[in-house]
């Protein structure tokens, strides 16, 4: 079900974290995407409120503020500004950018905790939770990584894992670690409010597997439906930290709201903020029903959205729903994953440092190659690809031919037609169908369609000037070329106004050379399909301007090289690895008696998942070792290896056979265990390291 042809829109867009600036993933997975969608619906003539604002809580910020040596608020102002700065420069046309650090966040969300306590929708409960010791710090959410049980990625996070986008609790986690100090964490008792999400399954059921199985993407009905299936279990709502917004009850010191619990709240916080600064009634956005909601995310945080901020709107019981969440998967760069840590990533700042004036430019390459329905990859060939051959060779080329024409013929002044032959008919008929052509494409949140055909109606107006030739008719048929000229005026003004949501400054500009900015000659969408003239004969344009330029090949090379040199040092520096242990002497070194050996026989312990028992060449004995690795090598495949063995590690017996000695081993970039192995040409056993 979805509501048809509603008045008033509440567009959000997930609100980023303030713990480092925003890159294209960002920008090609939410803000793009909801920043078309939001422009096309005011030039629909809809009443649209924008959201969105900086996420400023959670652990994200103290770990990076531990990490630049500086406090969290510092942190938070630093990347909100960064971060709000590109938006402006994209045009993401945000009605308001709010951060969860104002006090009308602080308010709304502890009022919203309150209505929801008040009413018994928590369960109070003390459990166990992942501590750590050395920190101090119970481990929950980025303060612990592990294995995910449900996918078996070995670097999920405590409240989830990135690899198969599963909500987790952080006692899920196998081998739990934590991220501060690297340590094995203790369970210890802790007392918490839970939010039973079981309660909602029921209407979870109704509302998404029923009413939204056809119009919501089948990635996030899927996610929904089989977390759905696997049944829901009470999620804790507060967690034991000291950044945040404090749980506003009694007997709660130390304790703060989980920031997925404040966050989605930031949404309505920020209609408040921007509905007390234009005189309007935030309530309309967010509880009439003529209302459409929607929430333009990535697709980690699906279930944040689509299951546990509704039941939490629900619970609250003034709210509406979202009618729709179009989330997008990921977005790679050359072919790998993006990342903060690793600098993998075309930060938008240094973008636009490198290419001035070309926001539009990266919006459209996004846009034409969004990862909508699959994980996509952003390479700089396709982007100068989709520049050159798109931008610049069509939508620019008939642009600037129509401009620079109509001044060489006309003066800048739009000719008088005489009669349309057929092609001229048509040609305007096609172009009169666009309106509705985008329009069944962005209804459907499908952006890339949409911006393929924005460029097909500059295909249409290229090929008609290539056609009908008019800087050759000019010389043979004046009156002729008048028509052609002014169908192509034509033409250049649809793009003007419907290339306003992909491409705003492009769409600006050619407005300004149109000259049709000012209110008596403005156009909107509708006016495309159903004005006979857009623009007038005696209208004159502006002077013409290049829309887009070409991208050369040292550009691009220099942004390959750029990435080149991040892999490099990304191969020296592991993010991944733990810090570095105490200090010791080289006498506590020279104690550790390391030898080559050679594995000379391995068998799996009976009735152990994990050991194989090995006979070892030490050269200077053979020896037996009860080593953990069954679960990453074959007992066939190791015999013959050459391993590097701790020969004086005292015996030790496991499952009744005495272990003498240890296999030092370490881990590739799969998380596969590895040995550390010895493996140049003429070292024989028994020889020392050191
Ligand atoms: N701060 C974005 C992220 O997961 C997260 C979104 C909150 S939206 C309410 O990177
Ligand atoms: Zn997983």
């Amino acid at each position: 079900m979805s509501q048809n042809n509603p008045s008033r829109y509440t567009i959000t867009a997930a609100l980023p974290y303030t713990n480092g600036p925003i890159h294209i993933g960002h920008l090609a997975g939410v803000y793009v995407p909801a920043d078309i969608y939001a422009r096309y619906q005011r030039l629909q003539g809809k009443d649209v409120a924008f959201i969105c604002g900086s996420d400023e809580h959670g652990v994200a910020i103290p770990m990076k503020a531990k990490k630049e040596g500086v406090s969290p608020q510092e942190i938070i102002d630093k990347y909100h500004t960064i971060i709000k700065d590109s938006f402006t420069e994209f045009g993401i046309s945000f009605d308001n950018y709010s951060r969860t650090s104002a006090p009308i966040h602080h308010q709304t969300a502890s009022d919203f905790f309150k209505k929801l306590y008040e009413q018994g929708d928590f369960i109070e409960e003390t459990t166990e939770q992942l501590f750590d010791a050395e920190a101090n710090q119970f481990l929950a959410d980025r303060f612990v990584t592990g294995t995910c049980p449900k996918c078996g990625n070995p670097e999920a996070y405590g409240d989830q894992c990135e690899n198969c986008g599963s909500s987790l609790n952080a006692t899920d986690l196998i081998n739990p670690k934590s991220t501060i100090t690297g340590a094995v964490p203790t369970l210890k008792e802790t007392k918490h409010w839970f939010l039973p999400l079981d309660r909602y399954e029921d209407f979870l059921k109704e509302w998404i597997l029923k009413e939204h199985k056809s119009d919501w993407k089948p990635n996030v009905y899927g996610q929904c439906k089989s977390w759905i299936d696997d049944g829901l279990k009470p999620r804790a709502v507060t967690r034991d930290l000291d950044w945040g917004i404090p749980v506003p009850v009694a007997g709660a010191d130390g304790k703060v709201l989980y920031v997925w619990f404040d966050a989605p709240i930031g949404y309505i916080s920020s209609t408040k903020e921007w509905a007390a600064r234009e005189n309007k009634d935030w309530e309309a956005y967010w509880k009439d029903q003529d209302t459409k909601m929607l929430h333009f995310i990535g697709k980690d945080n699906i279930v944040f959205h689509c299951i546990i901020f509704p039941s939490m709107l629900k619970a609250h019981g003034d709210f509406i729903l979202p009618e729709n969440v179009p989330a997008n998967e990921f977005l790679n760069l050359e072919g790998n994953k993006l990342s903060t840590s690793k600098n993998w990533a075309v930060w938008l700042h240094e973008y636009l440092q490198e290419f001035p004036d070309m926001q539009d430019v990266l919006r459209y390459t996004l846009t034409a190659n969004a990862p909508e329905t699959k994980d996509n990859d952003f390479t700089w060939k396709d982007f100068q690809a989709r520049n050159n051959n798109e931008l610049v060779a069509i939508f620019g080329n008939f642009i600037n031919r129509v401009a620079v024409l109509t001044h060489k013929y006309y003066n800048g002044v739009v000719p008088t037609p005489s009669e349309f032959t057929e092609l001229d008919s048509q040609t305007l008929k096609t172009m009169r169908t666009y309106p509705q052509i985008l329009t069944d494409s962005l209804e459907r949140y499908r952006f890339r369609e949409a911006s393929q055909e924005l460029m097909n109606l500059a295909r249409l107006g290229n090929k008609y000037l290539a056609d009908e030739e008019p800087w050759k008719l000019i010389k043979t048929d004046e009156a002729r070329t008048q028509t052609v000229m002014y169908v192509a005026l034509q033409i250049a003004s649809a793009l003007a106004v419907l290339s306003e949501p992909f491409l705003p400054f492009t769409s600006a500009k050619l407005k300004g050379i149109l000259d049709i900015s000012s209110s008596d000659s403005a156009l909107d969408w509708k006016d495309i399909s159903a004005k006979e003239v857009l623009l007038a004969a005696g209208h004159t344009i502006n002077k013409s301007e290049l829309l887009f330029r070409k991208i050369e090949d040292k550009e691009i090379e220099a942004q390959l090289e750029k990435l080149e040199a991040t892999k490099l040092s990304n191969a020296s520096t592991n993010a991944d690895a733990a810090p570095q242990k105490e200090t010791i002497t080289y006498e506590d070194f020279a104690k550790l008696d390391i030898r080559v050996g050679t594995i000379l026989e391995a068998e799996k312990m009976p009735k152990a998942d994990k050991l194989l028992v090995l006979k070892v060449d030490t050269g200077i004995d053979v020896r037996t070792i009860v080593s953990g690795i069954a679960q990453s090598f074959k007992p066939e495949d190791i015999v013959g290896k050459k391993v590097t063995v701790l020969v004086n590690l005292a015996p030790r017996k496991l499952r009744g056979i005495e272990s003498q000695g240890m296999i030092l081993m370490t881990e590739n970039t799969d998380n596969k265990l590895v040995f550390v192995n010895p493996d140049e040409d003429g070292v024989a056993n028994g020889e020392g390291i050191s």
